[in-house]
């Protein structure tokens, strides 16, 4: 595969300011107009390259007539257009939609078509540039089958529609805004609607529409509130607001990603869009509204300014999830959502940065695109843009933000755009900083604190570990917030932002009668490990009194962390210190029990695996449920106490609500860790009288660890009452595949097997093998069967669907963490896969730099 690179970037050599396409559409065949009005900005005479994927051209014409100086090279399209500076280029296409099973371009879906252009897949649907940094103004007609198709959708407004004498009607689109070709969009099929309208703060009416199949339309309510709530945060907060008429969702179920912000139209995976409470959870709940909020603050963020190329992605996704990351912090409860957003940052991207895979957030090369739609890309980007924030302040943020959004309006940008506006915007300089850009891996911090004469300092050395290509790292500049505690009551350092900028410094803390209690990366400032030993009775203390909610959070799971890797490694350990701080944080649960359901969580078996040399998964599940099991049976009058108080009803989405059902879901687990013997029953009992989705997968999924007669009967019951409802039925699969039993991954191939399971659904392969490969213990079960079973469904969706196969490699890329024998047989998968002929360009790329 050829492998492309940032600094080889070059403006193009053709513009293409305005495009009509021409839609004769078929399940099967769909024909294509293509007319682009090219203009030559190169200063000599140039090619016209336009590329394609799997496309023939039927009939090319320039300026009306027929064209003969063309040729392919690969599925490219060259047309020699002599000395040419503008011309009207004509191109002729067919597709096939219902063998379109990668999902990308034009493919059907249940009997509608849909579209799905980023990043290359316009070029499916016809020749193009296809590249971020040729925008155009787009017309598009599009004509079919009125029964098939009574509803005709693309990008901006329907300004004609009418009907043919055969049965066939057609719609011509129009959107003012130039765009790139990746933000294209068309549906066509039998949709009914949820309308609304909006009002924005120029007093523009905004019709708004949310479409789906029949049947779902009453599940359609908590997105388009979501919609409207955005839609009125990104005025409030970043001045911004919507700029067309009308604002189209439509809902999915086949569908690679979550969502797609195609401009005026947005296509979603049903999965962020349908939520009622009999079906939905809480969880669901907010993930419908976070890409809800995400996809429309694209507009700003994505679509009125874009990116140069596709090393920039982050300069779009980074900023967009800090957005949604924001807006649903002020929808619900701040601590609870970055305790989420650090969890999933942990879960996600920390062992992507330490592992084969690292890639800076603006990446230097790549084989394939897709690949880079990465946790770094995301969600470490994010945390690039909240330390901006962090460092400018809200004043000069939003004054960084307006500057960028000002100059940059109608451009396609780079990241080095987006930090110049801070620059100037913000007052700062930032020439240090930019190093997050540049470096992956994730920074550490190793502190310590030392008294000389009654007066305290912390000493921080950084280190930012080796990455693949970049032996070699400087130190980065990051805001630390941090604060320091008397714990005999005396006075304290309160909260301060230290800006951390060299590989070793000195932070001077004041005056202390003793050791205070520190507590370091407030709110999670700054996205690093900290390294910093501190005994039990600190941690201890700083969880029952620290003031920052995070770090509150912080020093319990780090207490839990401690006593699981000691025991992990072998050590005899006491769970008394860990009891206890369980104990006083749920004391305050009558207040705010989301934050102390998230608090008392233990941490996950691979973030445990995480804090050691060579991950034990054995070990790590022993010990963990044997924790588990002793919080479960010291506190089980607390957790008895919790279940026997009423539910809220599911329709409450309160914040507090949500955390008692949260809470609720925890005690169980504790419970059922237990052991005890009428758990199973009480579990059940739950399950049957949930009055919604939350309790009723919480029990679900409890029940399903263990081998009780009521496991059997609620997947059954389960089964019998969701069947027809795809989105539920992935959670059927789901709870089976995280099962801590040790025979999950026979249930896993025979899962595979059920009638219900299909490759050609990636939210179902995502909800049975995704599920499966976030079970440490079972995906590595010590025989290898778990990493066989990956690359067999690797091998088997590879020429299906590309995409969502090589997203399931990086699991098997972790090797190196690993006891020889295991990392043996990882390493045997992943050249099993590269064995196969024909793989993709990205399964291949990802299963080759997994070896490495
Ligand atoms: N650009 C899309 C997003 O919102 C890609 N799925 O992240
Ligand atoms: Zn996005």
């Amino acid at each position: 595969p050829v492998t492309i690179h940032r600094s080889d970037y070059r403006p193009p050599e053709w513009q293409v300011p305005d495009i009509a396409l021409d839609f004769a559409l078929g399940l099967d065949t769909t024909r294509v107009g293509a007319a682009l009005s090219v203009v030559r900005h190169a200063d000599a005479p140039a090619p016209l390259t336009l590329r394609g994927d799997g496309l023939t051209p039927l009939a090319v014409r320039v300026d009306g007539e027929s064209w003969n100086d063309w040729h392919m090279a690969g599925p490219d399209l060259i047309v020699d257009l002599g000395d040419r500076a503008r011309a009207i280029v004509e191109v002729d296409t067919a597709i096939d939609p219902t063998a379109n099973t990668q999902l990308m371009g034009l493919y059907a879906s249940n009997g509608m078509l849909c579209t799905q252009c980023e990043a290359e897949g316009f070029r499916r649907i016809t020749f193009h540039p296809d590249r971020p940094d040729v925008l155009s103004r787009y017309k598009v007609r599009m004509a079919g089958d009125k029964t098939a198709f009574p509803i005709l959708l693309s990008n901006g407004n329907c300004v004609a529609k009418g009907a043919g004498d055969d049965g066939s009607h057609w719609a011509l689109w129009e959107d003012p805004w130039p765009k790139p070709s990746y933000l294209f969009a068309l549906v066509a099929g039998d949709l009914v609607v949820n309308r609304d309208s909006f009002t924005t703060m120029s007093g523009r009416k905004v019709e708004l529409g949310i479409w789906v199949r029949a049947g779902d339309e009453g599940r359609t309510g908590h997105a388009m509130q979501a919609l409207k709530d955005s839609m009125a945060w990104d005025e409030r907060v970043y001045g911004r607001e919507y700029d067309l008429d009308l604002f189209n969702i439509v809902a999915v179920s086949d569908f690679n990603m979550g969502a797609m912000e195609n401009k005026g139209l947005n296509i979603f995976n049903t999965r962020y869009i349908l939520a009622d409470p009999d079906t939905a959870t809480d969880l669901d709940y907010d993930g419908v509204q976070g890409v809800v909020a995400h996809e429309y603050f694209h507009n700003w963020s994505g679509n009125r300014v874009t990116c140069r190329d596709w090393f920039q992605l982050s300069l779009k996704e980074g900023f967009t999830v800090y957005r949604d990351q924001s807006f649903s912090a002020d929808m619900g409860s701040a601590p609870v959502k970055r305790i989420e957003d650090v969890r999933l940052l942990r879960a996600a991207q920390f062992p992507e940065d330490a592992g084969p895979l690292a890639h800076p957030i603006r990446p230097d090369s790549y084989q394939e695109i897709s690949n880079f739609y990465t946790a770094t890309v995301y969600n470490k980007g994010a945390e690039i843009i909240r330390m901006m924030a962090t460092l400018l302040g809200p004043q000069r943020f939003r004054a960084g933000t307006d500057l960028y959004f000002d100059r940059h309006d109608g451009e396609a940008a780079t990241c080095e755009d987006f930090v110049r506006a801070m620059e100037e915007g913000g007052a700062i300089d930032l020439t240090q900083f930019r190093r997050w850009y540049e470096q992956a891996g994730t920074p550490r911090l190793k502190l310590t604190l030392s008294e000389d004469q009654g007066q305290w300092a912390l000493d921080v050395v950084q280190t930012v570990p080796p990455t693949p290509g970049q032996p070699e790292k400087l130190p980065m500049m990051m805001p630390l917030r941090i604060a320091a505690f008397d714990r005999s009551g005396g006075a304290s350092l309160p909260d301060t932002l230290v800006t951390l900028t060299g590989a070793t410094q000195r932070i001077a803390l004041g005056a202390f009668d003793g050791r205070p209690a520190l507590s370091v990366n407030r709110g999670f400032s700054a996205p690093v490990i900290v390294d910093f030993d501190r005994a039990q009775g600190e941690l201890a203390w700083l969880a029952a009194h620290d003031d920052d909610p995070f770090a509150r959070y912080e020093a319990l799971q780090q207490l839990m962390l401690d006593t699981l890797v000691a025991a992990a490694a072998g050590n005899e350990v006491d769970h008394r210190a860990v009891v206890d701080a369980v104990a006083q944080t749920l004391r305050g649960r009558g207040e705010d029990p989301a934050f102390v359901a998230e608090a008392v969580l233990l941490p996950s078996e691979a973030f445990i695996g995480d804090q050691m040399l060579t991950v034990d998964p054995d070990a790590i599940r022993r010990e963990r449920l044997a924790l588990q099991a002793a919080i479960g049976r010291a506190l089980e009058e607390e957790w008895r106490a919790i279940l026997a108080g009423k539910a809220p009803p599911a329709t409450d989405l309160s914040p507090h609500a949500k955390g008692e059902r949260r809470l609720r879901g925890v005690a169980l687990a504790y419970l059922a860790a237990t052991g005890i013997g009428d758990i199973p029953a009480l579990v059940f009992g739950v399950f049957s009288d949930a009055d919604g989705m939350t309790e009723r997968q919480a029990a679900l999924a409890t029940l399903a660890h263990g081998d009780s007669d009521e496991r059997a009967h609620a997947l059954d019951i389960f089964y019998q009452r969701y069947r027809d409802n795809p989105l539920v039925l992935d959670k059927w699969f789901q709870v089976q595949a995280w099962s801590m039993r040790p025979d999950t991954v026979e249930a896993v191939r025979q899962l595979a097997e059920h009638p219900d399971f299909t490759l050609s659904n990636p939210n179902r392969v995502r909800s049975l093998y995704g599920a499966f490969t976030g079970n440490q213990a079972a995906f590595h079960q010590a025989d290898g069967a778990g990493y066989r079973l990956i690359a067999d469904l690797v091998i088997a969706l590879d020429p299906r669907n590309p995409q969502t196969a090589a997203r399931m490699i990086p699991p098997l890329g972790r090797w190196k963490r690993f006891d020889e024998a295991r990392a043996a047989m990882m390493r045997a998968e992943l050249e099993r896969i590269l064995a196969q002929p024909g793989l993709s360009r990205d399964t291949t790329e990802q299963a080759s730099k997994s070896l490495l």
